[in-house]
């Protein structure tokens, strides 16, 4: 009798525990993301064009860490049936990848459509579909038509109608089926990243070249998101948005908050602002900051380029939620005399004078540049409707890289840890939709190479039907995606 009553006691605090266990709510997505060149491979099949980054890895192979290319990649070109069956197995809601320009686009210009592009993307996409996975397509992941780059790329004007050209294409193709578009990845790295010689094309102009693409990454955005308004909302309904990876900054001590406050308008409020503020436009501290420090520097007109007010309304509301990439924090401090600041983007933003540095107990086990603070990204969140109020966020990404293991156990936390605080931001208040995790399996990591691993499933670069396998990490998120739970014995539930 005693015996059977513990049984029940302790069937019954399971239970309560059970139900304490903070859940996500109903709606809310999970999904695994990818990107063109870093999987496809199938670099010169067909009719396809040229990108950036088939150019620089073959023209510059020692930009890569390991003189590898993306020339095969995870073969996804050929393989795409793996990936569905990979991400079947996870349960995801949805499967974000990018469409290559290139590939669809030869020419980079509508002039010619690639039927076997077309038919490879179709194809991935109904495939989705019937598997009951909703595709989010990102238009621009970072490969750009090379001969557009020979044309200046994205510091031209022009490629504001090139990209609109382009995205009009990808809509009228897809937009019956693909209902969540991000029409750029990450506009800091195109600029900032490209401009420092950090990723392809390349190149070293972060004082004007940079700036320039600033300007022009965000009117091609906006023209895309209004080709989509215009033309094709009415009849699918669907959402558009742009996502920008943000870093955590906090200041290094209470002396350093205003240059903290600057160093997230330069690094990031340059990208979100214009679209998401009320006033539109670049923001104030920054677009001050820039005008007098350019006219010091000898500069006829501030080299942060200015906008016409038609441009800013433009701009202004171009967007359906807030993308948001997330990985890492850093303090802020100034230089100290004679200081040199670092030349990553992690490491320091050299232009507006912020020292970016970590916290020993931000230590992860993966990539140097990815300093682990899970408070971070709730804290990210909270800024996030400081700013810009009530806004739905999909974090687009997030992830750690680890060894080339099986049992990723430092990735499972890693993502327990981050996902725990999203759970604490939505208690917050805040509009948290959907939480992609970064990546659906190992891939081509940019200058990296095949170096560093983000997968949840491992590939095995020397096979070539390059074996995708499920690691722990891939097991935890299938739990997660069941039980809607971050913690907890998964297995019990
Ligand atoms: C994301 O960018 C990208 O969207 C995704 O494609 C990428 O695979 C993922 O992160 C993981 O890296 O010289 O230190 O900049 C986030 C920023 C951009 C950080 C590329 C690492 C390369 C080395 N990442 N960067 S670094």
């Amino acid at each position: 009798m005693c015996f059977r009553a513990v049984v029940i006691f302790l069937a019954l605090t399971r239970a309560l525990e059970v139900a304490c266990l903070k859940t996500f709510p109903p709606g809310f997505r999970f999904g695994a993301a990818s990107a063109a060149y870093q999987i496809e491979g199938g670099w010169n099949v067909s009719d396809k064009g040229e990108s950036i980054w088939d150019h620089i890895v073959h023209t510059r192979p020692g930009f890569i860490a390991d003189l590898s290319t993306g020339d095969v990649a995870c073969d996804s070109y050929h393989l795409w049936e793996e990936d569905l069956k990979i991400l079947e197995d996870l349960g995801v809601d949805f499967y974000r990848f990018s469409i290559s320009w290139p590939r669809l686009l030869p020419s980079g210009f509508p002039n010619h459509i690639s039927e076997d592009g077309c038919r490879y993307y179709s194809n991935l996409i109904d495939g989705l579909l019937a598997r009951g996975i909703a595709p989010v397509v990102t238009l621009y992941h970072w490969d750009l038509p090379q001969n557009l780059q020979d044309l200046g790329g994205w510091t031209n004007p022009l490629v504001v109608e090139w990209f609109a050209d382009y995205a009009r294409v990808v809509y009228s193709l897809f937009a019956d089926r693909v209902k969540t578009w991000i029409t750029i990845n990450e506009p800091c790295f195109v600029c900032d990243g490209a401009y420092r010689d950090i990723i392809a094309p390349g190149i070293e102009d972060y004082e004007i070249g940079a700036l320039l693409c600033t300007k022009y990454v965000l009117l091609a955005h906006a023209a895309a998101y209004r080709i989509y308004e215009r033309e094709f909302k009415h009849k699918y309904g669907g959402e558009v948005s742009i996502t920008n990876q943000e870093i955590w900054l906090e200041p290094k001590t209470e002396a350093d908050w205003e240059l903290t406050l600057l160093a997230r308008e330069y690094a990031f409020g340059r990208y979100t602002y214009p679209v998401f503020s009320a006033e539109g436009g670049w923001p104030p501290a920054l677009e001050a900051y820039m005008a007098e420090k350019s006219a010091k520097e000898g500069y006829p007109r501030s080299r942060l380029p200015a906008f016409t007010p038609e441009e800013i309304q433009l701009i202004k509301g171009s967007s359906d939620f807030f993308g948001l990439n997330h990985y890492t924090s850093r303090t802020v401090r100034a230089p100290a005399p004679g200081e040199r600041p670092g030349l990553y983007m992690f490491e320091s933003f050299e232009e507006v004078g912020a020292v970016l540095e970590s916290k020993p107990e931000w230590a992860g086990d993966g990539s140097d540049w990815l300093k682990v603070n899970p408070e971070g990204l709730r804290h990210n969140l909270n800024w996030t409707r400081q700013l810009y109020g009530d806004v739905r966020i999909l974090i687009i990404e997030n992830g750690c890289s680890s060894e080339d293991t099986l049992n990723d156990t430092g990735r499972v936390s890693y993502i327990r840890d981050y996902l725990e605080q999203v759970l604490l931001a939505i208690d917050d208040g805040i509009k948290v939709i959907g939480y992609t995790a970064w990546s659906l399996m190992d891939d081509f990591e940019w200058i990296d190479g095949y170096q560093t691993r983000f997968g949840l499933h491992a590939v095995d670069f020397s096979d070539p039907r390059r074996a995708r396998t499920a690691r722990a990490s891939a097991s935890y998120y299938r739990r997660v995606l069941r039980t809607r739970a971050a913690r907890g014995d998964h297995t019990e539930l």
